[in-house]
C-alpha cells in the first residue's frame, strides 16, 4: 500500500516526459500563412506615384489611385489593403509564411505599438500622424524609412517570406507604407507563458 502513491507519481512523470516532445515538435512544425493584399490599379497608381509602384493582374478588378485616396480620406483605411488574418493565436515555435498577393510592395514590421509608417501623406490621412519608430525616424522634419531587417521585411508584389516566431508574448506587425495594415499575434497557450 505504501508504494502505491510513489508508483502513481512515477507513472505520471513518465507520461509527462513522453508527451512533452510530441507537443514541442507539433509547435515547431506549425506553419501559418499570412496573405498580404491590395487591390491597386497599375495605370493610375504608376501615373500618380511612379513607375512599377503597382504590378498586378486586374482581371478581378482594381481600385484606382483617386479611389484609394478617397477611401483613406473617408475611412482612415482602405479595406482591400490588409493582412489576412488580422488576428492570430499561435503556439510557441510557429513559423509565419508571408505571401504578398497584391500589386505593391508592403512591409511586415514588428512594432511595440502601432503607429504611422514612413509616408507622411498616408500617416496623416489614416490618422496615424506619429510614425512607429520601427518604421521611420524623423530627420530634419522629414520621415526616413528604417532599413530592412529580419524585423522589418519588405515584400515586393508577388513575393513571399518566412518568419519564425520565437517569443511567447503578444506581437504586433504593421505595414510601414499603409499603417492600417496590421496583425496582432497572441500566444495560444497562456499556461506556456506563465511557466517562464
Ligand atoms: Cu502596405
Amino acid at each position: 500500500m505504501k508504494n502505491r502513491p510513489l508508483n502513481t507519481v512515477l507513472a505520471g512523470v513518465v507520461i509527462l516526459f513522453s508527451l512533452a516532445p510530441a507537443f514541442a515538435q507539433h509547435d515547431k512544425n506549425t506553419q501559418l500563412t499570412i496573405h498580404i493584399w491590395d487591390y491597386c490599379d497599375p495605370a493610375s497608381f504608376n501615373a500618380a506615384v511612379g513607375p512599377d509602384t503597382c504590378v498586378r493582374d486586374t482581371s478581378n478588378g482594381a481600385i484606382t489611385f483617386p479611389g484609394f485616396v478617397a477611401e483613406v480620406g473617408a475611412d482612415k483605411s482602405v479595406g482591400a489593403w490588409r493582412f489576412s488574418p488580422a488576428q492570430l493565436k499561435v503556439s510557441n515555435g510557429a513559423t509565419l509564411q508571408l505571401q504578398n498577393l497584391g500589386g505593391e510592395t508592403h512591409t511586415f514590421t514588428e512594432v511595440k505599438r502601432f503607429g504611422g509608417g514612413f509616408l507622411d501623406f498616408l500617416n496623416v490621412a489614416s490618422g496615424n500622424p506619429i510614425p512607429a519608430p520601427e518604421c521611420a525616424k524623423v530627420v530634419n522634419g522629414t520621415l526616413v524609412p528604417q532599413p530592412a531587417s529580419d524585423d522589418n521585411i519588405f515584400i515586393p508584389a508577388g513575393g513571399s517570406a518566412t518568419l519564425p516566431l520565437e517569443h511567447e508574448v503578444v506581437a504586433r506587425y504593421q505595414c510601414c507604407i499603409h499603417p492600417w495594415m496590421r496583425l496582432t499575434i497572441t500566444p495560444k497557450d497562456q499556461h506556456h507563458e506563465q511557466l517562464h
